[in-house]
């Protein structure tokens, strides 16, 4: 069947070709900025906005980088048209599983049982050890590092070439920092910076 994609940018590229890297079909691209109708990305055309997308017979997928806007279109999607996208140099243990609507990126490694929640973003090359658990619509940036059982909440953004060191726990809609270095536990809301992260705005 054929991909139908919600958002028409910079992150919409990253999911395209991650689903033609194993001989999938994009029907098109749909995003409420009516400037974008008629153009194309990637050999992709913009056909029309998020509505009617949904409206289409395809199998869709939810390409925005911002985690809320992404969490309030997912809304009106039911799970079971929205297939986990990998790209083919993904690597995701047989133990392993992400939910429903959720990108894996080229070049990134999944670990034995490790979880990832509904439409996440595994960006590139992001490592995500064995036994994480990340809630639904995170975005866990390109080569973020995520080590053994970490626990992750909902709607958190990991930000690029974050670590995160082994058993650590990140409440809900936190924030990490690019580069970041966390090695205490983060509370929910809360967003973390720099090595060790500290909080830069309290939860
Ligand atoms: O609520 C929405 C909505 N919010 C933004 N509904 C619909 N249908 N579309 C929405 N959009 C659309 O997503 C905007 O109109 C815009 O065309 C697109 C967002 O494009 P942009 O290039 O600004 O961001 P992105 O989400 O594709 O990529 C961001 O996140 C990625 C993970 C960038 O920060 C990238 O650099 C990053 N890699």
């Amino acid at each position: 069947m054929k991909l139908a994609i919600i958002g028409a940018g910079g992150h919409a590229k990253v999911a395209i070709e991650a689903w033609r890297s194993s001989g999938g079909n994009v029907a098109g691209l749909y995003d409420d900025n009516a400037e974008l109708r008629g153009r194309s990305v990637l050999g992709a055309r913009v056909s029309g906005s998020s509505v009617d997308g949904f409206a289409s017979e395809h199998l869709l997928h939810l390409a925005i980088g911002d985690n809320r806007a992404r969490a309030g279109l997912a809304e009106r999607l039911e799970d079971d048209r929205c297939p986990v996208v990998a790209h083919e140099t993904a690597w995701i243990s047989p133990t392993a599983a992400a939910g429903a609507g959720s990108l894996i990126c080229a070049g990134v490694v999944v670990q034995a049982e490790a979880r990832i929640g509904r439409h996440c973003i595994v960006n590139s090359m992001a490592l995500v050890e064995h036994d994480v658990a990340i809630g639904d619509f995170c975005h866990i940036a390109p080569g973020v590092r995520l080590g053994g059982a970490v626990s992750i909440g909902s709607g958190v953004l990991v930000g690029i070439g974050a670590a995160v060191l082994p058993g650590i726990r990140i409440g809900s809609g936190a924030v990490v920092g690019g580069g970041a270095v966390v090695i205490r536990d983060i509370a929910a809301g809360a967003v973390v910076a720099g090595n060790p992260a500290r909080p830069i705005r309290p939860s």
